[in-house]
């Protein structure tokens, strides 16, 4: 496959709602669109490197010149026989995984496209539909997250994630547990919390919570394993996996039972497919995480959360909980039983809508 073009997009979509967590709030979500040309393909891609450096380290101008200056450059122009040729190509990077899985999955889809499969068939997908939840952000009341708890589960929604940040959790735990007895329930405290808060997540355990989102720091798996060995609710770490190694040394270490698999955190869907495959066999299962993408990474998120051992929910929800409108077409939609269908068309299997991508874009260059 020659390379012959490859676009990046700046574009920023104003969220429905403000998403609050113990990192802040965000009104709107800043994301990078790359997309490849080469032999009459079009391939498409969504870096999740956010305008703060408040999840990660990068954001969408550390992203851009990683891109611009080192991805790109290691690729264009060049024959690429398959995916991991490319990541050879820019294998002497290190770190920057946002902008590594952004430029991955515009590669994959292109890939994917001129052999006529589905993104998901590519990836070793097993199901035609996946599970999907959603993750809910800090509100200000409790009766304000039970209604919008009770309008989610009407949709369909399987399983209910809410943040939590110290003084905002065990009481909005103890609501939500007490008006919904039998929900699939877990929380998110994206690092807010340090081993001297032990006694709060050993109050947890009382309320049959799925599990628990990296209550510790965004590095950490060693204090983890030590807070996992005092709890009987299963840890699972988001912002500490980093890679198959990190994943590896967390099971090995006991510091989760459960592993979130976000593209974007670990540099691609070939990365989060050599960490499936290994939890896979140590019996280790792990949902798909979701960066409040737009219809483009969502695409992908569906196709990668298709393979057999995303057996828990995931931050997989419709384009409406996110976006006034998407970016593609068709927007992607909860089945009443609360599943997400994965598409079965060429590549991610859904058309850019245009018109509205050129309305959301902030930035746009050609290389
Ligand atoms: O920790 O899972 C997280 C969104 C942005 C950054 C980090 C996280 C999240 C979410 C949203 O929880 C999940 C979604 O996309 O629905
Ligand atoms: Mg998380």
């Amino acid at each position: 496959m020659k390379i012959e073009k490859i676009e990046l997009r700046h574009i920023k979509m104003e969220l429905v709602s403000p998403f609050t967590t113990s990192m802040g709030t965000e009104y709107d979500e800043e994301h990078i669109i790359v997309r490849v040309d080469g032999e009459g393909f079009t391939g498409w891609g969504e870096s999740v490197a956010e305008g703060t450096p408040f999840y990660s380290y990068e954001t969408v101008t550390t992203a851009w010149h990683i891109l611009q200056d080192f991805l790109i450059p290691s690729i264009l122009g060049k024959n690429i026989q398959n995916i991991n040729e490319a990541i050879n190509a820019y294998e002497k990077v290190r770190g920057h995984n946002m902008a590594k899985a952004g430029l991955e999955a515009a590669l994959w889809d292109l890939f994917a496209k001129s052999e006529n499969k589905s993104l998901s068939e590519m990836l070793g997908g097993t199901k035609n539909k996946v599970d999907v939840g959603v993750s809910i952000g800090i509100q200000n009341f409790e009766a304000e997250l039970l209604e919008k708890i009770e309008n989610y589960l009407e949709e369909g929604y399987q399983r209910i994630k809410i943040k939590i940040a110290p003084g905002k959790d065990i009481q909005f735990v103890k609501a939500v547990r007490k008006e919904f007895p039998e929900i699939l329930f877990q929380v998110d405290a994206n690092s807010a919390y340090e081993l001297k808060h032990i006694d709060l997540f050993k109050q947890m355990d009382d309320y049959n919570l799925l599990l628990i989102e990296q209550p510790l720091s965004y590095e950490d798996i060693y204090n983890h394993s030590k807070l996992q060995k005092e709890l009987k609710t299963p840890i699972c770490l988001d912002e500490s996996i980093h890679s198959l190694e990190d994943t590896q040394a967390a099971i090995e270490l006991n510091s989760c039972k459960v592993i979130n698999i976000k593209p974007g955190r670990v540099g691609g869907f070939t990365e989060s497919k050599k960490i499936h495959d290994y939890c896979m066999s140590k019996n280790i299962p792990v949902w798909h995480g979701g960066m409040l993408e737009s219809g483009i990474g969502r695409a992908g998120n569906v196709a990668l959360a298709s393979l057999p051992n995303f057996t828990l929910p995931g931050d997989i929800s419709a384009s409406k909980r996110y976006y006034k409108q998407d970016i593609v077409e068709p927007e992607f939609v909860v089945n009443s039983d609360g599943t997400m269908d994965v598409p079965t068309k060429p590549g991610i299997g859904v058309e850019i809508n245009y018109k509205m991508l050129e309305k959301v874009t902030v930035v746009r260059k050609e290389y």
